[in-house]
Order: structure tokens, then C-alpha cells, then sequence
């Protein structure tokens, strides 16, 4: 049980006058480790909040925010008074998981840095295959001066962005900026300065036979489960100018096959690979993709959430709420994003 810095649901009597002060309690819930990290970054901010740790979550009639990622099924129903649900992260799938979803707005996280970082790691994988740096690496390994062909430029390369939403919208522009021969897929048609933009089914084959270098910023939903399949794959460019096409995914690992990103490497289909996210995480140690020698392993940290930024959101947005104001970025939970 944890001691509660404000006494829940006092009232003020000024002159006959009975002031009700509504007190700030917040809950967090999550399946990841050190979930206390965010308790003590809200109370660094503001030291008048009551933010409680599950399980410790003392009277739960107190709860008017929860902070959830991966929470417990079912939790969440049992807190009467919730007015809305944080999600530790840009992706929401593992608070929809919850079959008990009470009926509150889900709120995710969007912010400048972790839209900068994803930036980065978009530009950095890209750049890295279309400049062919897994090779150069190996031959620097094995003492070798060596130069490799063909060396396509920016503008002879084809980037394609699956999702053109906060993040892959950036990605694009960036890639843009940078050169590349850009086009972006999502499921509603986009409109984007220098971006080749396709939307829907319709899109999907013409967006995959211009691309040579596809990346994957979908959020996982029903719709895009095992997206990134061998049908997907073989449907890319091979018409370019590096030796094979590319896949890039940071978008979830429920979204990729990876048997047959496998079968797709070995067989030509694909040259190469970023992979940030798996089926299973941590990608265990019996993986193939560890070894693959035209495959780059990152730990799930192509864009990180930092948890003083998550809070100073939570409550920039709980401000919102509390002056009557729309909150921004909730998301349509019937859709799954
Ligand atoms: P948004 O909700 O802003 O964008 C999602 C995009 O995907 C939209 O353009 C949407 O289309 C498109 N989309 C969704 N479903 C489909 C579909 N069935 N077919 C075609 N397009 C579809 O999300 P963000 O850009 O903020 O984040 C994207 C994902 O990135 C997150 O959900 C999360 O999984 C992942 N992520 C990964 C991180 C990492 O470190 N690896 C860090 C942070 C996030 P439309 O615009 O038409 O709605
Ligand atoms: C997120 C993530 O969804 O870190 O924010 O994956």
C-alpha cells in the first residue's frame, strides 16, 4: 500500500462555502521492469500528486489517470472514477490487449524527440544498406581494399515508408531531404511535399514495385498482423540499382514473418535487413538473425520513450482535460491505433 502524499477527496469550508478539491491520483501499470521510474519522475514534477505503483494502488476509487503498458488483464475495469489511459508508448497494442478495456479515452504518446529519433534510425539503416556498409564492414574485417558496384546515389534509390503517420510522415520527409526517390503507403490517402504517396490495397502493388528499400513504421492492429509475409516481399523492386531489395521494419515484430524473411534473404527476394523489433522479445539467442551476415539486430530502441518526457506529456495533457480542452492523439480504439 502506498502512503498517499494528498488525502483523497477533501473539502475546503471557507465562509459556509464547501470547496470541492478533486486530488490528482494517478496509477501505473506496466509489465515492463521498474515501472516506479514514472511515479518518481511525476512527483520530481509535481510533488502534490498521489501516483501509486500497481499493485500497491490503495483505494482504487482514488484513480482518475493510469499510466499502462502491458498492464494487468482487467485492471483497469476496476478503477471507477478512471478519466483516461496513458499508453507508455507511441504503439497502443499492448493496452488494447486488455479485454476489459473500460470505456475512457486512450491517450498515446507522440513527442518531437521520439519522432526526431526514429528520424535518425530511418536515415541511419537506410543509408547503411544503400551505401552498402554490412560489406565494407566485412571486408575491413578481413583486411581487404575493396570497392563494391554498383554504388547508387541518393536519387537513383527508392525509399518506400509503410505508415505515413507521426513517425513514418518524418521519416519520409527526412529521406527526402536527404535525396532518396521517396513514396509513403498508409490506409487513407496522404498529401506530402517530395513524398510519392499511395493508400490502401489498391496501393500496396504499386507502392512495393517502386520500392527498393522498404520501411516499415505500421502500428500493430489486426489489419497489418504478419504483413511483412513472403507475398509482401516478393512484390518488391527488382529493378534497382542495388543487388536485391531491402527491408526495414521498426514498426512491431507482430508485423514481420521472420521465417520468411529468412526464406526471402536466402532466396534473393531480399538482400538485406534492419530489424528492430521480433516476433519474440528479447529476440532469443537461437535466432539466425543474430549471425546473418546482411542483417543488422537492434534491441527495440529505434526510438526510445524517456520517461521524464512521457511524464511532462501526461500532464500537459491531463492540463488539457482539466481546463476543458480536447485531448490530442487518442486513439480510435475500434481501429487499433
Ligand atoms: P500513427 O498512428 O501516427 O501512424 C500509423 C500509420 O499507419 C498511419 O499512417 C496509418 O494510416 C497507417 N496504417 C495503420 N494501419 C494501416 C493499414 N492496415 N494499412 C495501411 N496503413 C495503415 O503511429 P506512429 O507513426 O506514431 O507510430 C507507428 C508505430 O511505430 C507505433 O504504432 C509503434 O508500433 C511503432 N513504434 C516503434 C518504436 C520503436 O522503437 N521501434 C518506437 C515508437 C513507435 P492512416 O494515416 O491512413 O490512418
Ligand atoms: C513505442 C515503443 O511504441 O517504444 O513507443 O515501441
Amino acid at each position: 500500500m502506498v502512503e498517499n502524499k494528498r488525502t483523497p477527496d477533501f473539502s475546503l469550508n471557507t465562509q459556509g462555502i464547501s470547496v470541492h478539491i478533486d486530488p490528482m491520483t494517478f496509477l501505473v501499470l506496466s509489465g515492463m521492469p521498474d515501472p516506479g521510474q514514472y511515479a518518481d519522475v511525476l512527483t520530481e514534477l509535481d510533488e502534490t500528486l498521489d501516483v501509486r505503483v500497481w499493485p500497491d494502488a490503495g483505494d482504487l476509487s482514488d484513480i482518475k489517470y493510469a499510466l499502462a503498458w502491458q498492464q494487468e488483464p482487467g485492471v483497469l475495469a476496476t478503477l471507477p472514477n478512471l478519466k483516461i489511459i496513458f499508453s507508455l508508448g507511441a504503439g497502443v497494442e499492448h493496452v488494447l490487449g486488455d479485454p476489459k478495456l473500460p470505456d475512457v479515452p486512450l491517450v498515446r504518446f507522440v513527442d518531437p524527440d521520439l519522432t526526431m529519433r526514429m528520424g535518425e534510425y530511418a536515415c541511419l539503416h537506410v543509408l547503411m544498406h544503400q551505401r552498402r556498409m554490412l560489406e565494407y564492414a566485412a571486408l575491413q574485417r578481413q583486411g581487404k581494399w575493396q570497392e563494391l558496384w554498383p554504388q547508387p546515389c541518393a536519387s537513383e534509390t527508392r525509399a518506400g515508408v509503410m505508415g505515413l503517420g507521426v513517425l513514418g510522415r518524418n521519416a519520409a520527409e527526412k529521406l527526402h531531404l536527404l535525396g532518396f526517390d521517396v513514396a509513403g503507403w498508409s490506409r487513407s490517402m496522404k498529401r506530402s511535399d517530395g513524398v510519392t504517396c499511395f493508400a490502401g490495397e489498391d496501393g500496396l502493388k504499386p507502392f512495393l514495385a517502386r520500392t527498393d528499400i522498404l520501411i516499415c513504421m505500421l502500428p500493430h492492429t489486426p489489419g497489418t498482423h504478419g504483413i511483412l509475409n513472403a507475398k509482401l516481399l516478393s512484390g518488391l523492386a527488382r529493378d534497382g540499382q542495388l543487388p536485391g531489395p531491402v527491408l526495414i521494419n521498426a514498426g512491431r515484430g507482430k508485423l514481420q514473418v521472420e521465417a520468411d524473411i529468412l526464406s526471402a534473404l536466402e532466396a534473393g527476394d531480399l538482400w538485406g535487413a534492419s530489424l528492430d523489433v521480433f516476433e519474440e522479445e528479447p529476440l532469443p539467442a537461437s535466432s539466425p538473425f543474430w549471425a546473418h551476415p546482411r542483417v543488422i539486430v537492434t534491441p527495440h530502441n529505434a526510438s526510445i520513450t524517456y520517461s521524464r518526457a512521457l511524464c511532462r506529456y501526461v500532464l500537459a495533457q491531463v492540463a488539457r482535460h482539466e481546463r476543458g480542452e480536447a485531448l490530442e492523439n487518442v486513439v480510435d480504439v475500434k481501429r487499433g491505433y
